[in-house]
């Protein structure tokens, strides 16, 4: 069976606040506006986005479970759970779907705790710092990543 032309994009904590606070670190667009330039980036490789944005980690997981099914990669911005969360780290690794991480901010050029990552190595793509065209980057790159995988 072919793998489905759909994505998940995961937004972490907080990130439901983009545009709304703090527009000197992560700019002015809001969610929708990131969820949108997914939504394009992958429309224009003929793929799709299934969104899901939430301050609740159990939440994330059970979307990143279902993924395993429904999807051909996960797109994701983990927010501060990126330093933090063995949990989210062990359903990307459980699902074994090429994963791409995406930080709106350098955050290696921020506080050192936010220099670790608990997803870098279980990621194939990692765009850092690009603002919100990271996910539009970030979407083209996990999609050759995938295209890369049928061919092999
Ligand atoms: O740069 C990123 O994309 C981050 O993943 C954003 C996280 C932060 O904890 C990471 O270190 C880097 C924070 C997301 C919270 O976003 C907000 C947006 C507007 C106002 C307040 C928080």
């Amino acid at each position: 069976m072919s793998a489905p032309r759909r994505l998940l994009l995961v937004n972490g904590p907080n990130l439901n606040l983009l545009g709304v606070r703090e527009p000197e670190v992560y700019g002015t667009a809001t969610l929708a506006d990131v969820e949108r330039i997914a939504a394009d980036a992958a429309a224009a490789r003929g793929f799709d986005v299934q969104a899901v944005q939430s301050n609740h980690e159990g939440v994330l997981i059970d979307a990143i479970h279902a993924a395993r099914t429904e999807c051909a990669g996960i797109v994701i911005n983990p927010g501060g759970l990126t330093h933090t969360s063995v949990v989210l780290r062990d359903a990307l690794s459980g699902v074994a779907l090429p994963v791409a991480e995406v930080h709106i901010s350098d955050v290696y050029a921020r506080e050192q705790f936010r220099q670790v990552s608990y997803v870098r190595d279980v990621a194939a793509v990692h765009v850092i710092g690009e603002g919100v065209a990271g996910y539009a980057t970030a979407v083209n790159l996990l999609i050759d990543v995938i295209a890369g995988q049928s061919e092999g």
